[in-house]
Order: C-alpha cells, then structure tokens, then sequence
C-alpha cells in the first residue's frame, strides 16, 4: 500500500543460563543439577547459574560465599570464556545463515533482521526454526522474541525464559507495555525510575499519558524518544557487524592492576585482539579509544588519531600505550578497553593489502592463522596470565 510502511520483522535470540548450559551440555553429569559458574578469586562473583540453581536464589553478580551459602550442593565451576566464545561463534553462525542482517550484541545474544522473508515461509517459521536449530545442533537452549522493533523483540525473548517464544505485533505492543515498570525501558535505569516514582509514574502505560512538560524535565532532550519506546515505537536499525562504528575488546580484572607495567602488557594484549578482529572484518581504522575502569567504577575514555589507517596490532598498540602512558594510574584498574573507530573498508578489498612493511604484514598474518585456529585467547604477549581476566566484552557500536 502506498504510503504505509512495510512492518518489520525483528528477532532477538537470547541463550539461557549461557555459560552453565554450555558446561552441562560438555559435562551431562551436571545436566539437571544447580550448577554456578563464576571466577575463584578475592572478587569471586557468579558469572551465571543453571535454572535449578536459580531456584535457590542464587543469580548473576551474586558473590560466590552467598551462592555457596544458598546451595552448598551445586556443582561450582570456573569460566572458561575461551569455550564460550568457541559456542557464541557456533551461534552466530546460524544466525549467520539466517539472515544476512545480524547484530551481535554479547557473547549469548544477537538482533536478526526477518523482514521481507515470507517467501521463506514468514518470520515466524524462521525464527522457530533458529531455535530448533540452536536445540538440534548445538544442544543448547535459546529463548527469543520477534517483534517489529528492537526494543519489543529484546523485552519478548526475556518474558518467557528459558526456551521461551514470544511474538508481539505492532497492534498489541502498547496494551501489553502499559502495566510493565518503567525499568523496562532501557535507559531508564534507578535514578531516572526514582524521579518519575516522585511524579506517581510507576507503569509505562502512566509514562506514555504523561504531560510532556514533566518528561522534559526528567529525560531532558530524550523525552520524545522515551515516550516513543512507552508507546512500543523504535525504528533503529538492525546493524551487521561489518557496519559497527568500532571494533574493540574490554576486560575485566579479577584483581585490580596497579601500575603502568602491568596495564601495559593487557593493552598489547588488547590491541592484539582488536587487530584481529578488525583484519577478520576486512576493516581499517583512523582513531584508537583506551577506555579505563578504576576499581571505583570510576571510568576514563582517550582517544588518539592516526592521519592514515591503521589495522596492524603493532600500530593500534603505539597509539594506545602513548594514551595509557597520558592516564592516571596510580589507583587500581578494574577494566580496560580498546576500540578502533572511524572504521573504513580499505580501497583494495584485503586489508593486509596496504602493508609498507612486509616484515609487520608476515607478523600479523602469522597470528592471524594461530588465532583463527584456536581463538584470540592464544596469544598472550605480555606477561599477565589469562587466569586473571574475569570477564571479556567485545564492545560495538
Ligand atoms: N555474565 C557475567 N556476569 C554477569 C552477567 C552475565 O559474566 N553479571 C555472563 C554469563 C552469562 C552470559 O554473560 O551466561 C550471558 O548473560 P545473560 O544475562 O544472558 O545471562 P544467562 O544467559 O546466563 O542467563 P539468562 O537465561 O537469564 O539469559
Ligand atoms: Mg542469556
């Protein structure tokens, strides 16, 4: 019809107690028992847990003596996110194959475009079939929501976990919205919560009735946009990773680094991992962001650019170790961060192609085949051992 919009179809596919499915699905000793996963050190916090064990109470970010406590039985494991990133490869590949629009959001969750698939047999037949294939090929359990936008489809797939479907139609989305909290709206996180409280809105069904004077006053510029989200409206994109704004890899200490040297030998780990990811993506970049997390939370981001691109490890290690070196780190560091921006496809397809330096090219290539093989977890090039690292995220935006 002329003028109206075509509806989109967006699924978001979420995986279940991630890292605990993946070690009882390794170990089918632990299948149908509460299993913990989490790091053994001073910060030892649960990563995760099975569903039997969420039945004790035990959840994410819980520290492990209080989980320990709830459910002295449970099976406790430690993380090992070089498997869990070989299983978040497997499913991103079925998404992969599904559609040719994926956005990987984290380790265990994706956005798939499914518009304009009906001859495929529609979006909903496609987006069962990824979770029966999730089931069949990988043995692992994925819950996932299909909506017309992203906001519906990522609040779908968490209603009715695990192994949940849900489908929300454009028609339904603000009945259906308007007795949640308003917490539900991302971005809307305490503090925001707490003022509306002051204005006696607790539903989002009260955000969306109220006048726009009030929601200029708590969300500034962003009032429109939030009481669109309210309303169950949200037209962003579904964005491929060969788009991301920036390619790049955190991580999150077990203990806090103290000190240049140590921060140091992470930083060429991370520029290692970045470069890595930026080659596999066909990608080249102008700009190198640190990002720096004190053990306060306390969070510091310097950039620095290139006036060429750049995707060596070596040459995303210059820039970032010259921002490292211009950081304050004398107090702890609890995360550290490096991303790669202003991201462009080199003229020449092959990044490797605009090598000056063959010697630097054979280098990075020679890593490349070890980390294609057996993950970027293999490198290590500086001196911190892997053991130490608690978590890892690969941000994009
Ligand atoms: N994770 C972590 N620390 C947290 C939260 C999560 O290390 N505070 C890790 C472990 C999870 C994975 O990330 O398995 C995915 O996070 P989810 O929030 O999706 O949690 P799960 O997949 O474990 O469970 P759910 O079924 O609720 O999605
Ligand atoms: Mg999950």
């Amino acid at each position: 019809m002329e003028g109206q919009k075509q509806e989109r179809w967006i699924l978001h596919v979420d995986m279940d107690a991630f890292y605990a499915s993946v070690e009882q699905q390794d170990h089918p000793e632990y299948q149908g028992l509460p299993v913990v996963v989490g790091g053994r050190s001073a910060r030892g916090v649960v990563a995760t847990c099975s569903y039997e064990a969420r039945q004790y109470g035990i959840h994410s970010a819980m520290p492990l003596f209080t989980a320990r406590r709830l459910c002295p039985q449970a099976v406790f494991l430690p993380v090992r996110m070089a498997r869990y990133t070989e299983v978040s490869e497997q499913i991103m590949n079925i998404f992969r194959e599904t559609s040719p629009l994926v956005e990987q959001l984290s380790v265990d969750e994706a956005f798939l475009d499914l518009s304009g698939m009906e001859r495929l047999g529609g979006a909903e037949h496609i987006a069962r079939e990824v979770q029966a294939r999730i089931a069949r090929e990988l043995h692992l359990s994925a819950s996932v929501g299909l909506a017309p936008n992203k906001f519906l489809a990522k609040l779908a797939s968490d209603l009715r976990k695990p192994h949940g479907f849900v489908r929300i139609t454009a028609g339904e989305a603000e009945s259906l919205l308007a007795p949640m909290p308003v917490r539900k709206i991302f971005g809307i996180g305490t503090q925001a919560a707490r003022k509306l409280e002051q204005f006696g809105i607790v539903t989002i069904g009260q955000l969306v009735r109220t006048d726009s004077m009030v929601l200029r006053q708590v969300f500034g510029s962003n009032a429109g946009r939030v009481r669109d989200l309210a309303r169950g409206l949200d037209d962003r994109p579904v964005v491929p990773e060969e788009e991301a704004k920036s390619i790049g890899k955190e991580t999150t200490f077990e203990h806090d680094l103290m000190g240049y040297e140590a921060c140091h030998d992470r930083i060429l780990d991370l520029a290692g991992q970045t470069g890595w990811r930026l080659r596999k993506a066909g990608l080249a970049g102008r700009t190198v962001t640190v990002k720096v997390r004190y053990g306060d939370f306390h969070t510091v981001t310097r950039s620095a650019s290139s006036d060429r691109l750049i995707a060596w490890d070596e040459d995303i290690f210059r820039l970032a170790d010259g921002l490292l070196r211009k950081t304050d780190l004398r107090q702890g560091v609890r995360l550290l961060g490096v991303t790669v921006s202003d991201l462009q496809r080199p003229d020449d397809a092959p990044v490797l192609a605009f090598a000056e330096d063959e010697r630097l090219a054979r280098r990075n290539r020679a890593l490349d085949v070890l980390k294609d093989k057996f993950g970027e977890q293999i490198i290590h090039r500086g001196g911190t051992p892997a053991a130490t690292i608690r978590k890892e995220r690969n941000p994009q935006s």
